[in-house]
């Protein structure tokens, strides 16, 4: 500690407490509590598969009736794409993305903690209405007109669409600052050749999130406007749509799985990079796999919809288009399986899920191929290949490789290694335990078993590939139990960190783990692809050169130019503050208020501008305000000497 740190410590820490845990805009704190948010609702909606599992182990079970079943896939499907897997995806972007460009903060670090409150609010909410029994009935896609007022009477509906409008605002919140942070925040000397392919991952997931979140908000705007206020979007017989659902939705939908796969894929190179001891083979070829990727992903959505009737030309259309998007994602296969082959392998538990990752994403893959075909789709449409086909790229395809980069960022966040051996049998566990369950339902599905039923006759052949299933279903809960016990026991007295336990070459272990407040004492100078490898080989680099003229006195940040990332300007970012926290609160009050009247939205909006008001009311100690004065009066003195406030 010199006294340069300890004045960065003092103008970057919280107020100490409660009021600090509210009040907090650092994005490391907020993330963490993201990442604990969303793997406590991913263990929520595992309860309820268990649940759904078990009623399916016998024909003819009658542990859930059909009502409670409706609500359980509903919930389980929704919770798992609304509040886990996009949210997670996000909140580990949170916490690694400045890290890894080497800046001090988030873009807008106030918008960030604003989202986190909207987030945990909504999902609070969604989980208590299925409490009461009002939960979502008419599945995770919402069609109307299950979901319509005549077939979903009740409040169930209205609290699913409002909440989903809801949560998606904080979704687009992190987008948004994470495009600003990677266009304008990162260090001098990182231009765009090189990025991170973790924060390349993450700028197309972005850019995804800003173009097709809008379309659910908008349908399921629609959808409780329909429902509450007698507009006819989706009635037809009044001249709405209700293919209109379908297409809004899918138009978000589709792009949804990979805007889930998409920084998985990033967290992939992360590892694969890193433990196979080289850099990535094919940097350029990945960068403009990701950018088609995120491109092509906006042209496929009608392949959700072959089964309703739409022009056979147009279906051919989406065949192809959907068929195209795996060379995108072979390029990239095969990129990394390059990187593998010529690496020196260190088969850390990290690696071993990312290993994993390609076993069960192919198999994902190719019955995403299958299905891409009309005749093939309209066979098994709605069947248990489609349940088989989702989960092995959503849990193949992403929830291994955040598992694997859940071993391989824990200690830079916690401070602390996790256990390998537990995680070894961890890893087993849920890889068996995941073709245990879903493999026999493509099976399943092929011999006739529909989705989204209570239960079955018996005599179909159907109940030996239910059991073996539920069977499997408990062996992952079985692994997701023992990574929880990993996490809880390496938290109490688990090895201490180094800043670099891995040998990575992004700057994100340049800094001590857990980083301090500030994160980088001296901003980075980059002048490679690896900034932590000597030559872009993987031996360590002795010294980081850095950038001076930074001030510690106030929460500055350098800003550097889109392309080449040269300094530009400096930029204050603002303090802590308990406004985001009461925003996030009066926006809660007018959707959920809405629900029940009409004039909710009116009333409600009151206290939501209330809030809003305060929060982005300019004060004279407003460090963007005092950065204008500071130009005039500071004139000729960019030399970053720290002053002192009178
Ligand atoms: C962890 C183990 C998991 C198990 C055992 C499991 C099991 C199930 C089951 C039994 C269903 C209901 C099938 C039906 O009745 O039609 C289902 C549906 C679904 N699951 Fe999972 N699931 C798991 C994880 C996930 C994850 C991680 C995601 C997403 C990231 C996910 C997304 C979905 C979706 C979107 C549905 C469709 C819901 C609907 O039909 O509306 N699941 N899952
Ligand atoms: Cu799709």
């Amino acid at each position: 500690m010199n006294a340069a740190t300890d004045r960065l410590q003092a103008t970057w820490s919280d107020p100490p407490g409660f009021i600090g845990w509210l009040t907090t805009v650092d994005h490391k704190r907020v993330a963490r509590r993201y990442i604990a948010t969303a793997l406590g609702f991913f263990v929520l909606a595992g309860l309820l598969a268990l649940a759904m599992r078990t009623q399916l182990a016998v024909s003819e079970n009658s542990l859930i009736g059909p009502d409670l079943y409706n609500q359980m896939f509903s919930l389980h499907g929704s919770a798992m794409m609304f509040l886990f897997a996009v949210p997670v995806m996000e909140a580990v972007a949170v916490y690694v993305v400045p890290l890894m460009v080497g800046t001090r903060n988030i873009s807008f670090p106030r918008l960030n903690a604003f989202s986190y409150w909207v987030y945990l609010f909504g999902g609070i909410m969604i989980f208590v209405a299925f409490f009461m029994d009002v939960g979502p009935e008419a599945g995770w896609s919402g069609y109307v007109p299950l979901s319509s007022s005549d077939f979903s009477p009740g409040k169930r509906t209205d609290f699913w669409a409002q909440m989903i409008t809801f949560t998606e605002v904080a979704a687009l919140c992190v987008a948004v600052e994470i495009i600003a942070t990677v266009m304008t925040m990162r260090a001098p000397g990182m231009t765009l050749a090189r990025i991170p392919l973790f924060v390349w991952a993450m700028l197309v997931t972005s850019f995804m999130i800003v173009f097709a979140m809008p379309a659910v908000m908008l349908s399921s705007s629609f959808l409780i406007s329909d429902r509450l206020v007698g507009t006819q979007f989706y009635n037809a017989a009044e001249g709405g749509d209700p293919l209109l659902w379908q297409h809004l939705f899918w138009f978000f939908g589709h792009p949804e799985v990979y805007i889930i796969f998409m920084p998985a894929l990033g967290m992939i190179s992360s590892i694969v990079e890193t433990f196979a001891r080289r850099p990535i083979f094919g940097y350029v070829p990945m960068v403009l796999a990701l950018v088609a990727t995120g491109f092509l992903a906006f042209g496929l959505w009608v392949h959700h919809m072959f089964a309703t009737g739409l022009p056979p030309m147009g279906n051919s259309f989406y065949t192809a288009a959907s068929m195209l998007i795996a060379v995108p994602a072979g390029v990239q296969i095969f990129c990394w399986i390059a990187t593998l082959a010529t690496g020196r392998l260190h088969l850390r538990v990290a690696l071993l899920h990312v290993i994993g990752f390609f076993a069960l994403f192919v198999l994902g893959g190719l019955t995403g191929v299958m299905l891409a075909s009309v005749p093939l789709d309209l066979q098994v449409h709605d069947t248990y290949f489609v349940v088989a086909h989702f989960h092995y790229v959503l849990i193949g395809g992403a929830v291994f490789p955040l598992v694997g980069a859940l071993y391989y960022w824990f200690p830079k966040i916690s401070g602390r290694m996790l256990s390998e051996r537990m995680g070894r049998w961890q890893f087993w566990l849920f890889f068996v335990g995941f073709n245990v369950t879903f493999f026999p339902m493509h099976y399943l599905g092929l011999i006739g078993m529909p989705r989204r039923v209570y239960t079955y006759p018996a005599g179909m052949g159907w109940d030996l590939y239910n059991f073996i299933s539920t069977v499997g279903s408990y062996m992952i809960a079985a692994s997701v139990l023992l990574l929880v016990i990993n996490i809880a026991r390496s938290l109490r007295k688990g090895e201490a960190a180094p800043a670099d336990p891995w040998g990575s070459p992004d700057l994100s272990w340049a800094v001590s783990s857990p980083p301090p407040s500030y994160n980088f004492a001296h901003i980075p100078v980059v002048t490679g692809r690896h900034p932590l490898w000597a030559d872009d080989n993987a031996t360590p680099e002795p010294r980081l050169p850095v950038a001076e003229g930074v001030r510690e006195d106030r929460r500055e940040v350098l800003l550097t130019t889109p392309v080449d990332a040269t300094p530009c300007c400096r930029w204050a970012l603002p303090d802590p503050s308990i406004w985001p926290f009461w925003s996030a609160l009066a926006i809660t009050v007018l959707f959920v208020w809405s629900i029940f009247d009409q004039w909710g939205i009116v009333w409600g909006a009151i206290p939501l501008a209330i809030t809003l008001t305060i929060w982005f009311w300019p004060k004279r100690s407003d460090p963007s305000l005092k950065h204008d004065e500071d130009e005039h009066t500071d004139e000729g003195r960019d030399d970053g000497e720290p002053r002192h406030a009178a």
